[in-house]
This record gives C-alpha cells, sequence and structure tokens, in this order.
C-alpha cells in the first residue's frame, strides 16, 4: 500500500466534508451505544444521537475535559469490553493518576495508518533507517511512531530515549537518516555530536520528526543547521490517540490534520464559543474513528489557529497552526499574558547565548516578578564583566519589545540548564 493516501489526503474540500459528516453520524450513534460515560452524558443534556446531524451540530454536545479521564480513572472511557482492547498507553499528568487510554486492533491499524502518512509527508521512504528517540512504554511517542515508519518499510532503530552518547554510536554506526525525537532532546543529542566532535559525514540523518512539545521557528533553524536536516514537527495527544493527528510536509506551513479521522474546532478558551479561521483559540478535538475510547470535544488545552489556503504539496487538508503554546502554560504576568515559546524566540536570535532557558515566576508581596535563566553558549564572555552585563540588557531590551514587560535576566554558567530526554520544562511557577 502507497502511504501517500492521495484519494483521502487530496480529496476536494465539499468530499472531504460530507465524509466528516457521515463519519460523525457513525461515530455519535456507536459512541452512545457502546460508551456509558457518554450514554449518560447525552442523557443528561437531552441529547439524542439523531441531534448530530453534521458538524454543525457538534456544538450541542459537552465538552470533554481532563478532568474526565481523572474521574473515570483508569478504564471508565473505555467503551469496548477488555478482550476488545490490545493495547493500553497512559500519559503522565504531572499530579495525580495518569490519564489511560486502551485500543482496539481497528484502532491500531488506523494509528499506525495515520504515523505512515507522517513519514510520507515529512520525505520519508522504505529507503530510511529511523532511529526513535522517544521513550518507549506508556507514553505514545515510541511505539506509535514505531509501527507507522514500519508500515512504510522504514528500518526502524528502537533506541528509546536517554543513553545520548549510545545514542550517537549508534547513528553513527547504523546510519540513521531520520531521527524521531522531541525537540528537546534532538537539541541535547545535536549538542552531544558537537562535544564529541564527531565528523559531519559521519552522521547520515535528512530528516528530523519531531514532537511531543512544539519548537519554534528559530529552534527548527538550528536543529537544521547543527543536525543537516528538515525538521518537521508532528502533533498529537494520548487522549485522542497519541501522535498522527498532525503533521507537516516538507514545506513546513502547518500541520496537516487527518480529517478523515479528527474534526477539530477552534474555540475561545473563556466563551467555549468556535473562532473563524485564522484566528487563535483552543484546539477541541473529536475523534470519527476510534473504538478504544471514542472521544467527543476534547479540550486539548493546546493553542493554535486554522490554516485553510491551499498548500505547496497538494495536501487539500486544512493545516493546524504551529502550537503557540498552552492554555496553562500561559502565565500572566503583572496582567501580561506570556508564552513561553515568544521567549524562546528571541533568546534565540540573540548571539552568545544558548537555546536553553526557564522562566522562573514569583511573588513579591502582591506583585508578580519573572526572571528568565539564560545560559551562556560557551566561556568566551566569562571574564568580561562588561560584556555580560551588556549582553543581560541586550536580553532585557529585546523582550521587553516583545513581551510589554521588563523581566530580570539572570545569565547562568554553559550546560548548567538541565538537559532532557523527553518533554522540558521552561516554566517554573513559584507563586
Ligand atoms: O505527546 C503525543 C505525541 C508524541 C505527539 C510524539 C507527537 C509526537 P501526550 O504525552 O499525551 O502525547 O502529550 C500531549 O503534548 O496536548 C501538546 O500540549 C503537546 N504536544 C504534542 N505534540 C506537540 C507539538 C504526546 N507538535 C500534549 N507542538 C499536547 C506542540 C505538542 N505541542
Amino acid at each position: 500500500m502507497n502511504y501517500f493516501q492521495k484519494e483521502i489526503e487530496c480529496m476536494p474540500r465539499e468530499e472531504m466534508k460530507k465524509l466528516q459528516n457521515e463519519k460523525l453520524v457513525k461515530a455519535i450513534n456507536y459512541t452512545y451505544e457502546n460508551s456509558a460515560f457518554y450514554k449518560k452524558r447525552f442523557d443528561e443534556a437531552g441529547i439524542k444521537p439523531g441531534d448530530i446531524k453534521s458538524i454543525e451540530d457538534l456544538r450541542k454536545i459537552p465538552f470533554t475535559t481532563k478532568q474526565d479521564f481523572t474521574d473515570n480513572y483508569p478504564f471508565g472511557l473505555f467503551a469496548r469490553p477488555m478482550k476488545d482492547i490490545v493495547r493500553i498507553h497512559a500519559s503522565s499528568g504531572t499530579t495525580g493518576k495518569p490519564k489511560v487510554v486502551g485500543y482496539t486492533k481497528h484502532d491500531m491499524e488506523i494509528w499506525s495508518d495515520l504515523i505512515a502518512r507522517l513519514v510520507v509527508m515529512a520525505g520519508g521512504s522504505n529507503e530510511d533507517i529511523a532511529q526513535v528517540a522517544f521513550g518507549y512504554g506508556l507514553f505514545t511517542g515510541g511505539f506509535g511512531l514505531h509501527q507507522g515508519l514500519e508500515k512504510v518499510g522504514v528500518t526502524v532503530v528502537p533506541m528509546s530515549s536517554g543513553n545520548t552518547e549510545k545514542q550517537i554510536m549508534l547513528l553513527r554506526d547504523f546510519g540513521a537518516t531520520i531521527l524521531v525525537a522531541t525537540p528537546t532532546y534532538a537539541l541535547h543529542i545535536a549538542e552531544t555530536i558537537e562535544e564529541m566532535n564527531v565528523p559531519k559525514e559521519e552522521i547520515k540523518l535528512k530528516i528530523g520528526m519531531f514532537g511531543g512539545e512544539g519548537h519554534t521557528e528559530e529552534m527548527r533553524a538550528v536543529l537544521e543547521k547543527k543536525l543537516g536536516i528538515i525538521s518537521t514537527e508532528n502533533y498529537g495527544l494520548s487522549e485522542v490517540m497519541g501522535p498522527g493527528v498532525a503533521g507537516e510536509c516538507i514545506y513546513k506551513k502547518g500541520l496537516h490534520i487527518a480529517e478523515d479521522c479528527f474534526i477539530i474546532e477552534i474555540i475561545n478558551p473563556e466563551t467555549g464559543e468556535p473562532v473563524p479561521d485564522g484566528e487563535l483559540g483552543e484546539v477541541v478535538i473529536t475523534t470519527l474513528e476510534k473504538e478504544g475510547i471514542p472521544i467527543l470535544r476534547y479540550r486539548t488545552h493546546d493553542i493554535s489557529y486554522i490554516i485553510s489556503e491551499p498548500c505547496a504539496c497538494g495536501r487539500t487538508s486544512r493545516r493546524l497552526a504551529k502550537m503557540q503554546g498552552r492554555t496553562d502554560d500561559m502565565l500572566i504576568i503583572k496582567g501580561v499574558n506570556v508564552f513561553p515559546s515568544q521567549v524562546e524566540s528571541v533568546l534565540l536570535g540573540i548571539d552568545h547565548i544558548s537555546p536553553y532557558y526557564q522562566l522562573i515566576v514569583s511573588k513579591k508581596g502582591y506583585t508578580d516578578q519573572l526572571e528568565i535563566k539564560v545560559e551562556l553558549a560557551d566561556d568566551s564572555l566569562l571574564e568580561s564583566f562588561g560584556q555580560l552585563e551588556a549582553l543581560e540588557k541586550e536580553i532585557q531590551h529585546k523582550l521587553h519589545v516583545v513581551l510589554g514587560l521588563v523581566a530580570k535576566i539572570r545569565l547562568v554558567a554553559p550546560k548548567s540548564i538541565e538537559r532532557t530526554t523527553g518533554k522540558a520544562k521552561h516554566v517554573i511557577d513559584n507563586r
């Protein structure tokens, strides 16, 4: 099978809408009949499956939230008996119990199909070798990407995350052409390659398939330069499947949504009302194919907007713009909204500092304070107090222009901010 699924990926818009409406009606009936959780939800809200005839009717359905997963831990959202569930994954929340999800054989087929599409979209083929540096385990990243890569015929090296020196040994010895990782871990790998003085020609990488967290355009440029790759990004979350919801093609102009499997709405997070294409808001996802856990109108907390202009690759799907952050990541400091991604964009344009940073928020009396820990790229400025001070002022000024507030800048020694093999933690909120 060819994983450029042209009949779906290049389907005329009107046909796609029709397909989505048909699938939605089926998914609603399936969900009502099989999910005790949603049956109760519908009954309580006085909604009958027949009330949902098209995407426009979706708004009648209440949102599903993270809390619903917590309240129904571990298997309360499952719509199939355990004998039909062939895989469990879970996403570790920062606190408390994880959100648990289950997949039927059908779900696994669809999942690997969607990842296969991503691989081809990013330029991969059966000529490639992929080193998967996502964690294998309950996290959906490792196994998720693995299955789809294999489906395309890519040679998969299931290295998992961590053990960076060994990662690099295998990159050299096995000659992987695709690296699968979080952007943060890819950066750490790139940096370690430099530290180990590995000759550039010994690293054969061509494509980065990064996800699990966002990366700014500036960070993309750093990774592309350091690793000599095209860096693509893909998006997803455990609650609705894992990776595979949307991903970039080689033109990198937004993430193509797998619209035959998901309906994505963008809402105003305060009012819950949909916003027009092009306007920022919270991503809300409805699954159209999931059997294990069908999900209706899941509030992801991720912030993005819809790009509806055609893409040069010929795929007709609407696209998600790069995530701007999460509603729960957005800091409100002295009344000003601050996203870590804005800080990253500014910092990466400044010389002498590394791409590692941390936002530390605290309260002094009643006033919020923002301190930004910025790591020096190397030792070259350490002897010159004057240059360090000038650098601090430059960072402060550039951030002030973008954020509209004055942050305290703390320059720290090279390599002093902790490296991670998974998702980065950019914010420490001590309020
Ligand atoms: O991170 C699924 C995934 C794995 C996607 C690997 C892509 C690649 P969770 O651990 O449940 O699942 O975390 C989901 O991660 O709501 C976003 O906030 C964030 N996230 C994932 N991909 C991106 C991305 C996986 N490309 C949460 N850009 C989501 C920005 C992302 N944020």
